[in-house]
């Protein structure tokens, strides 16, 4: 499978990541739209969130921990983030490999959507 998260993962495109465990890793995001903004990513390929199964279920926790320590990394936690993952065609993913963008540094726009 052609997948650039998953060639980020593989060390395929070496030197971007920013953390890296058992099951996730982070990286910075190619166009940032603020101060800080990483992609957290599965290691396993996963399509999106509406891939996940049941028995993803420890991995979506540790996806979301991964927030968090991202987060801390950043010096972005007391300030305060926005956390985002898009979905299929109506929600713009444009990279079909879960990815989870943690964006902050500035306070961000009000409105979604
Ligand atoms: P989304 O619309 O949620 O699928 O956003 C995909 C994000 O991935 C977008 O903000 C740009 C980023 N991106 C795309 N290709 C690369 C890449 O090769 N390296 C990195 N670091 N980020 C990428």
């Amino acid at each position: 499978m052609d997948c650039i998260f998953c060639k980020i993962v593989n060390d395929e495109i070496p030197g971007q990541l920013l953390l890296r465990d058992e099951y996730v890793c982070a990286f910075r995001d190619i166009n940032p739209v603020a101060p800080s903004h990483v992609l957290i990513v599965p290691n396993k390929h996963v399509d999106s969130i509406d891939s996940l199964s049941t028995e993803d279920a420890g991995l979506a926790g540790k996806l979301l921990l991964a927030v968090k320590e991202i987060a801390r990394m950043e010096n972005i936690a007391s300030s305060g983030y926005r956390v985002i993952v898009n979905n299929g065609v109506d929600g713009h993913q444009e990279v079909q490999h879960l990815h989870i963008h943690v964006i902050g540094g500035a306070p961000m726009q009000h409105q979604l959507g």
